[in-house]
């Protein structure tokens, strides 16, 4: 079912029309998105509440990259319906995960701007980090290349595989770790407690992001005082916080952690991170289900919820009217049980 977008959505069919805009305009460029979101995936079905979490990194990471030259890379890609949307597929949209529509992940055959193929979690780093060094091999050190992680994808061997690689090489790789403290259902391990005390720690928040604005015009002077604030900023966190940083013992420069719903603010400190060199690791904090309350209240429900009344919340039982044979998943469960 086609669905209205809003004033400013409705003229932005690629990044090309996002960034013609005010950055005043980014706020209700994200409302728009979101209701957009909320409108056609109640009546089409699909992932919920992840892109809603991500709807204001969407919008701030269109305006300041320069896509698809710029390579983004979404990890698992239930998150990307706001980049679909954003990337030419706004008409297409109602179309999501239908036969013959859009596909429900990013898919290099639909779009340019989907840089990789995915479904499959926690790929996104060692996927951004190859990228990033075969740009480094072809010369272009202008181009950035950045990978988007939720913190339940980011516990996952393979992620920090990416990372131990990422943290040795210089090339330009941002990771973005998107912290809803979910997974599917809440995360859970060492790495997820580890998260939640950064971000609980006062010396921390205080800190946090200013020093990605003064490393940046630092960087434009010179390699040589880039190095010396580099040497200062070392020893200033480590005393302020005396503890290490596990990113930054992975060699990647960390930042945050910074409210991931500010659009303003995440433009400002991504274009701040894109003059600096190397790995870099920014730590987002969201709400899966950003924007609509039920899905804020019950996450795992609001996952994928199926087709709803967006005004009540009611999720309806199924979209074929005919019975359905039970899913491969449910017989293969209740017969290893
Ligand atoms: C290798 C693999 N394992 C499990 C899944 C199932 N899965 C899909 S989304 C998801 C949760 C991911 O959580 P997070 O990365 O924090 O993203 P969020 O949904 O919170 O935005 C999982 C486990 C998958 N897609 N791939």
């Amino acid at each position: 079912m086609q669905v209205q977008a809003g004033d400013l959505l409705g003229k932005i069919n690629y990044p090309s029309d996002l960034k013609k805009l005010d950055e005043e305009q980014l706020e209700q460029v994200c409302q728009e998105l979101r209701q957009y979101i909320i409108d056609v995936v109640s009546v089409n079905g699909g992932h919920f509440a992840a892109s809603l979490g991500v709807v204001e990194l969407t919008v701030a990471l269109q305006f300041i990259l320069n896509t698809p030259y710029d390579q983004l890379v979404w990890d698992v890609g239930h998150q990307a319906y706001g980049h679909k949307i954003l990337t030419g597929r706004r008409e297409a949209f109602h179309t999501n995960r239908i036969y013959g529509g859009l596909s429900g992940f990013p898919k290099r055959s639909e779009s340019e701007y989907d840089t990789f193929g995915v479904g499959h979690s926690s790929t996104s780093i060692s996927v951004a980090l190859g990228m990033a060094v075969a740009s480094q091999y072809k010369g272009e050190t202008d181009r950035q290349h950045v990978a988007v992680i939720g913190d339940g994808a980011m516990t996952a061997g393979i992620a920090f595989e990416a990372l131990n690689h990422a943290g040795i090489e210089n090339s330009n790789l941002l990771v973005i770790l998107n912290d809803n403290n979910m997974s599917i259902d809440p995360n859970v391990g060492a790495l997820k407690d580890y998260l939640t005390n950064i971000t609980t720690s006062k010396p921390y928040n205080r800190f946090r992001d200013d020093i990605a604005g003064v490393l940046a015009k630092i960087s434009s002077i010179g390699p040589d005082a880039y190095n010396m604030a580099l040497k200062i900023e070392k020893s200033i966190k480590g005393t302020l916080l005396k503890r290490s940083n596990f990113f930054e013992a992975l060699k990647f420069r960390y930042f945050g952690p910074i409210d991931g719903h500010d659009v303003k603010h995440l433009v400002k400190v991504l274009r701040d991170l894109r003059d600096i060199p190397g790995p870099k690791l920014l730590h987002c904090i969201t709400t899966k289900g950003k924007g609509y309350a039920l899905a804020e209240k019950d996450q795992t429900k609001w996952h994928a919820p199926g087709l709803f009344d967006k005004i009540t919340g009611e999720i309806k039982k199924t979209k074929q009217e005919k019975p359905q044979p039970p899913k491969y998943q449910d017989v293969f469960g209740h017969s290893i049980i």
